[in-house]
């Protein structure tokens, strides 16, 4: 494990070299955010989203074309969150031998894919913010959910509870921090990005108990 803390440190910190070099003409304008997100007793959360919003911007959508991909893999969905931006095309490739029929209720996205193989490319526009829990009405096991965000900068927590924006204007930002099982609503820190520098933040979470995905004899709780 320390072995790749020293290995993602050497990736950051070259991400934030080269940040550095496509901004050398462009004085003050990479900052970064390093996102930490922790239970109460200190338990790094993986797959929290970080999105971070500059004061006054306005609401965002991706660029044309943006796809991201949830997939269907051994009776489960992965990742288990995905956030995107508004205006993404999510792709859900099956590749399990059977069928899947993916649905949501949400009031972000209401649809479903109905029951589909691996031979058929099913996408969806998701195209409005907020959260979208996904179910599949074969396995009720799977649960996952894609989180809409209306802001092109944003990121998702690894095993170690870390997330890095990067590449950022400088300026004042509200960074949020979400999680599917989070007791309250989503935590919010005001901040200052300035230039070539790195602001750290962590977040204190109360994450509840969820059925997750949970399947017979196949319990994955590398999520967390
Ligand atoms: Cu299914």
């Amino acid at each position: 494990m320390l072995g790749r803390i020293l290995v993602c440190n050497k990736a950051c910190r070259l991400a934030s070299l080269v940040v550095g070099l496509l901004s050398f003409s462009e004085p003050g304008y990479a900052g970064n955010i390093s996102a930490a997100i922790v239970q109460n007793d200190g338990t790094p959360i993986q797959s929290a989203v970080i999105s971070v919003r500059g004061k006054g911007q306005a609401p965002a959508t991706a660029a044309a074309g943006t796809r991201a991909t949830m997939t269907q893999s051994g009776q489960q969905f992965s990742p288990y969150v995905l956030p995107v931006q508004a205006g993404t095309t999510v792709e859900f490739p099956n590749r399990d031998p059977f069928r899947h029929h993916v649905y949501s209720f949400a009031a972000a996205k209401v649809f479903e894919l109905k029951l589909y193989d691996s031979s058929e490319a099913e996408t969806m526009l998701f195209d409005k913010e907020g959260v979208i829990p996904l179910g599949c009405n074969i396995h009720d096991n799977m649960l996952a959910y894609i989180y809409v965000v209306s802001t092109p900068h944003f990121g998702r927590t690894d095993k170690n509870g870390k997330a890095a924006i990067e590449g950022l204007p400088a300026g004042d930002y509200t960074v949020e921090a979400w999680h599917p099982d989070q007791r309250s609503s989503p935590e919010t820190a005001e901040i200052t990005v300035t230039t070539d520098g790195t602001v750290s933040v962590q977040f204190e979470m109360d994450l509840k108990r969820s059925r997750r995905q949970e399947k017979p004899g196949a319990f994955d709780d590398t999520e967390y």
